[in-house]
């Protein structure tokens, strides 16, 4: 049997994804794209059907399953057609703008009795963090007591917010902590780098969050590091430490010093990631369970509702406490 995806939205991720079901994903076809800009959609569509309408390619007959990655405003109406048509649905990152809009998403997919939406936090599938949460799992570093992440983005795209630093990139960190640790989160406090000359207050941010296993999460997201793209994430335990190793697979040794370099954003620092992330969606489609690393819609609920609570922080310039609803 093969899945054949549709794909919404052409995009950089987008497009990326159409790719990755195109020629790489076992078990797959590209079926179709939506894009209301029908050249931009033509230009990654190759055989399969090109849409500007999202909801002709969530009913076509060509259309198995489908890769929400437009816009993130349009999450959710898009999921919920999915759901409506019975599709299942991989919704890139976040899966909705605010947490009652994803909890509108967990709560639609439990009437169905199902799992049907898995949400794009491919951290999960990155080998770099897979391992790091190999080694928790042995107990060989005995128990986590502080991870501190760096989140380095080379330059903000022109729209980008000052809470979107949270909503938007935090969010992995959200995710991908909370599955490495196996915790929640109770407590948490965002510090703004207070303007400097020209540059405006907001970036970077430090959050501080306290897990319910006891342990601190330190987390810097920086929008314009400008030196390049930059992910790290180191474990304290109470024997040892874990660590990513630098990004780069090789070094340059020249003119008496050493290089690796850092590449320009996420895509090629997580292409791994996102197929393996679409393969292991792919496998769980075709082996009837739906379920895989990756994360749930609740995964998706939280990871905003946290975000949300914490742009609450930064307002009242103090600590907050961190609350979640029952899981539905
Ligand atoms: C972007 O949407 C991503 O998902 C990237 O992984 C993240 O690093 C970036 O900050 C986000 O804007």
């Amino acid at each position: 049997m093969t899945i054949r995806v549709g794909v919404v939205g052409t995009g950089v991720m987008g497009a990326d994804h159409a790719r990755l079901f195109a020629r790489e994903v076992r078990g797959a076809v590209l079926g179709g794209v939506a894009d209301p800009e029908e050249e931009r959609a033509r230009a990654v569509a190759g055989n399969a059907s090109v849409f500007t309408d999202p909801l002709q390619l969530i009913r076509s007959t060509d259309v198995d399953a489908v890769v929400v990655a437009s816009p993130d405003h349009t999450h959710k109406d898009t999921v919920m057609a999915c759901l409506e048509a019975g599709k299942p649905v991989l919704c890139e990152k976040p899966l909705a703008i605010d947490a009652a809009q994803c909890l509108e998403i967990v709560r639609k997919e439990q009437e169905l009795g199902k799992k049907m939406v898995q949400v794009g936090f491919m951290r999960r599938f990155d080998p770099c963090y897979a391992e790091l949460k190999s080694t928790l799992a042995t107990g060989s570093i005995g128990i986590p007591r502080i991870v501190h992440n760096q989140h380095r983005n080379a330059r903000a795209p022109e729209w980008f917010t000052a809470h979107m630093a949270l909503t938007n990139s935090f969010v992995h960190e959200i995710d991908v902590t909370r599955w490495l640790l196996g915790a929640e989160f109770v407590r948490g406090h965002v510090t703004e780098a207070p303007s400097a000359g020209d540059i405006p207050k907001g970036d970077p941010l430090m959050i501080t969050l306290e897990t319910d296993t006891g342990a601190i999460v330190s987390t810097e997201v920086f929008m314009n590091a400008d030196y390049g793209y930059h992910v790290h994430c180191e474990i304290a335990g109470t024997r040892g430490t874990t660590s990513m190793a630098h990004p780069a697979l090789t070094r340059t040794r020249l003119d008496r010093a050493e290089r690796g370099a850092f590449p320009e954003n996420w895509i090629p620092r997580f292409a791994d990631a996102y197929r393996i992330q679409d393969q292991s969606w792919i496998n769980s489609l075709l082996d009837g369970t739906h379920k895989n690393e990756g994360a749930t819609a609740w995964d998706g609920f939280v990871a905003t509702t946290v975000a949300e609570q914490l742009v609450t922080a930064i307002d009242m310039g103090a600590p907050v406490d961190l609350t979640l609803p029952e899981h539905p």
